[in-house]
């Protein structure tokens, strides 16, 4: 069974990430996880830390000249940050002026009640989407996991606040990557940048949506067997797993509510003996089952919590009204999500993956998809036999 682990607080020394039961012989390309690492930590919108930090992936287990050995894998990304704040967070000795305001729409509140903690930093630590930086770099491995298989996922920025994409047809990945916001229609692209920097002024922040997508999904990932094992609910829940994210849509999403039956699916027809469907309005799942078609999901999240101009809180020391706590911040980090998001949905899909597939090598595993990839072409033709 594969599974992953993190641990790390935001300014601790380190974030550190298990991955169990990846596959022997995958090769791993170290620069390529330092690369998607980097590319979380851009994007129009982010704040002071993002200097301070250099992002890199340190292998402690699990692998040999470059290649899985089938144990765990254990990783590890330093905090460059925890030198300037020794003082207030070493394990063993941390302490400091204790955080007492907590931000509306923070796990501040919410935590403090349940672990009851009475310094809000000891809540805000975990909660901090410094975090997702592990889940990244574990995304990322996955990622050539997935990639040799044929897998590949890909995000873009559709909303950042008000301002939406149009429909953007085909667009390259290229102006994605080189977009700041990554959005790849330039005029939308201005268009969100100046509405950070409005907010930015404002003391504000900003949320908004972005899409992943997945390509070379084979059919049959997921299943109806039981509703923990539907691969629609699998990826939405992997997803909300973010600290930002409050809603996840598959295909049509929330937008199939108000569609007659007759324009929600994804009709079928023959083309050249196959069976080929002229739309995705399903997202590539169906009965909580992949179905051959690309994996979309639009994915919505919230303005991040900490306002500049801060939001009306109590003390809950000093039993007053106050403002919330202002820490350093982001003003948007809808960019930097979806390559989250990409990293959540990688994370997910390599459990139903292999549990369609199993296999304890590469080698055994690109077997069993073969032989399975040849089978189901080969079912179309067979559709009469045995029946
Ligand atoms: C983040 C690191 C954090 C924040 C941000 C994201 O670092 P610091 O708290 O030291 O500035 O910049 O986290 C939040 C916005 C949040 O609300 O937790 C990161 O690495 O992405």
């Amino acid at each position: 069974m594969f599974r992953y682990l993190t641990a790390g607080e935001s300014h601790g020394p380190a974030l550190v990430g298990i991955l169990d039961g990846l596959p022997a012989q995958l090769e791993l390309d170290v620069a390529r996880i330092n690369e998607t690492l980097a590319r979380r930590q851009g994007g129009y919108g982010r704040g002071g830390r993002m200097k301070i930090e250099r992002d890199e992936i340190e292998f402690l287990a699990g692998l040999r000249g470059g290649k899985t050995l089938g144990s765990p894998v254990a990783v590890m990304i330093r905090n460059r940050d925890f030198e300037n704040v020794r003082e207030l967070m070493d394990p063993l000795t941390g302490h400091g002026k204790p955080l007492t305001n907590p931000r509306p729409g923070h796990a501040d509140y919410a935590g403090s009640l349940k672990y009851r903690h009475r310094d809000l930093r000891n809540v805000l630590e975990r909660a901090s989407a410094r975090e997702t930086a592990m889940r990244v770099g574990l995304g990322a491995i996955c990622a050539q996991f997935l990639e040799a298989l044929g897998i590949v996922t890909h995000s873009y920025v559709h909303r950042i606040g008000d301002v939406e994409a149009p429909d953007l047809g085909a667009f390259s990945q290229d102006d994605v990557e080189a977009s700041d916001v990554r959005c790849p229609h330039a005029p939308t692209a201005q268009k969100m940048i100046a509405a950070i920097d409005t907010a930015k002024a404002a003391g504000d922040t900003l949320g908004g949506q972005f899409i992943v997508r997945v390509d070379g999904v084979p059919a049959g990932i997921g299943s109806n067997r039981q509703p923990e094992t539907r691969l629609d609910g699998v990826l939405a829940g992997a997803l909300m797993g973010m600290q930002t994210v409050k809603a996840v849509e598959v295909g049509l999403g929330a937008d199939v509510a108000a569609k007659p039956g007759s324009q929600a699916h994804d009709v079928f027809s023959l083309e050249a003996g196959d069976v080929v469907r002229g739309s995705n309005r399903a997202g590539g799942i169906e009965g909580g089952m992949s179905n051959g078609q690309p994996i979309v999901l639009r994915v919505s999240v919230k303005p991040i919590p900490t306002l500049m101009k801060a939001l009306p809180s109590v003390n809950l020391h000093e039993q007053t009204d106050a403002p919330a706590s202002i820490v350093r911040s982001d003003v948007c980090v809808v960019p930097a999500g979806a390559i989250v998001g990409e990293a959540m949905v990688r994370l997910a899909l390599v459990a139903p993956i292999l549990e369609k597939y199993g296999g304890d090598s590469m080698e055994e595993t690109l077997d069993n998809l073969r032989r399975s990839n040849d089978a189901a072409a080969a079912l179309f033709a067979k559709h009469t036999e045995g029946v």
